[in-house]
């Protein structure tokens, strides 16, 4: 489904002469501080963010679920969704899709769908974390019950091997060229596993997996320190993650999801280190209050992301250049919202977390820092962060003929409604 973009002109039209007064205001005001706003729009713009296939259908807990209508049962129905993202925010161009839920029948069908909407496909996802009913995921028909590439069962690991395989050569049909591996492997009880023989074993199967990887893709490796094993997880940390990047190859990348944490962690110092050591794969974005929450990007750390925002733009306006693009999702659920608009909140704050640090003096918190000026360098901060930038924002999704404010536009257009239509109120759960 596509929208029609002269009804979503409409809707914009009717906040344009506001807009322009703030933009111009908000100009004057970062002209002041050596900031051309002109610039920051256009940065603001180069930056999409992939949708993973999982976020389009209402999410589940343990305790239930609650899915509204019209949720997208087949592939193309996802990649229309994504597209119809695209068109409100302008700041989705990709898709990520997770195997064994998105495997594409017909990869060349698939790929024309996707370009008629002007999408891509972003990192490819293995699933070794369940047993799939279908066994799409366990060509040797075994369970990955005790762990996959760590297990002490040479068979189980050379079944999340070869189910990895499959999912590179599902992503090289489709134009992919990034392999996204978390793994679930770990322990939930002392005595269970053996912390070495765990690791090596996952190291060896990295290593066999990386080597079947195209010469042009990358391996994104993810760290959680907690479940679905409670005990000890085998890529616990930044720490473990980096050894096992370093141990697989070159092309192996730590990604950061901003839920795989323990609380209170300084996760823009985990960013930092990672980059120092060219080896930051890109970011699963998401909030949180507790631990693994999947919430909307923003809506409870802002000013968090925004400190990670600071060392990105530190990192994309200096020099040294690691070998790969960053890669930039959203991973979330969504259990009381519309899927579709909990994503354009997170498009949106992704956008003005960037666009804040982008408005951040570089130069004069550099002399800050150097002069010990440790009030200096948080006003600087601070500065930027309490800067309404919303106007670049809006500026930059309009100038790619999408909404001001695509939430309300998803109303104004009657969006789901035109998707329980077409779709009825059947759901289906179709990924994590
Ligand atoms: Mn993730």
């Amino acid at each position: 489904m596509k929208l029609n973009l002269d009804r979503l002109n409409d809707v914009n039209n009717k906040s344009m002469d506001l807009h322009k007064a703030e933009l111009d205001l908000l100009s004057q005001k970062l002209d002041k501080k050596c900031i051309n706003a002109e610039e920051v729009i256009k940065d603001i713009s180069t930056l999409q963010v992939a949708t993973p296939s999982w976020a389009l259908g209402t999410g589940a807990t343990r305790f239930g679920r609650f899915p509204g209508g019209g949720e997208p049962a087949t592939l193309e129905e996802k990649v229309g969704d994504v597209g119809i993202l695209k068109q409100l925010s302008g700041q989705t161009s990709s898709i990520s899709l997770h195997i064994p839920w998105d495997i594409p029948e017909n990869a060349e069908d698939i790929k024309d769908l996707a370009s008629s909407y002007g999408l891509t496909f972003d990192s490819m996802n293995s699933n070794t974390f369940m047993d799939d009913p279908r066994g799409a995921n366990t060509p040797n028909g075994l369970s990955y019950k005790y762990g996959s590439m760590c297990n002490t069962i040479e068979g189980v690991r050379d079944q999340a091997i070869q189910h990895n395989i499959d999912v590179i050569e599902y992503g090289k049909r489709l134009g992919s060229n990034s392999l996204t591996v978390w793994l679930a492997d770990g322990s939930n009880y002392p005595g269970q596993a053996n912390f070495r023989r765990q690791f090596e074993n996952v190291q060896d199967c990295l290593q066999k997996i990386y080597k079947e990887m195209p010469e042009d893709w990358f391996m994104f490796t993810e760290h959680k320190p907690f479940e679905p094993n409670f005990y000890s997880t085998v890529n616990a940390d930044w720490g473990s993650n980096l050894l096992l990047a370093k141990g697989t190859g070159e092309r192996c990348m730590c990604l950061v999801d901003l839920g795989h944490h323990l609380p209170n962690t300084n996760i823009e110092q985990v960013v930092s280190r990672v980059i120092m050591e060219k080896r930051l794969a890109g970011f699963h974005f998401n909030d949180s209050k507790y631990s693994d929450d999947d919430l909307t990007v923003g809506s409870l750390k802002p000013y968090q992301l925004f400190l990670i925002f600071n060392e990105l733009v530190e990192y994309l306006k200096g020099d040294e250049k690691q070998e790969n693009e960053l890669a930039w999702m959203i991973d979330a659920s969504h259990n009381t919202k519309d899927p579709m608009e909990d994503l354009l909140q997170s498009f949106d704050a992704i956008a003005l977390a960037y666009g804040q640090a982008l408005t951040i003096p570089r130069t004069a918190l550099n002399e800050a820092q150097l002069n010990n000026d440790v009030a200096g360098g948080q006003e600087i901060l601070q500065d930027a962060y309490r800067t309404d930038v919303r106007p670049l924002v809006r500026e930059a999704r309009m100038r790619q003929g999408a909404a001001y404010d695509p939430v309300a536009a998803y109303r104004a257009l009657q969006v789901r409604k035109q998707l329980i239509d077409a779709r009825g109120t059947r759901v289906a759960v179709t990924g994590l």
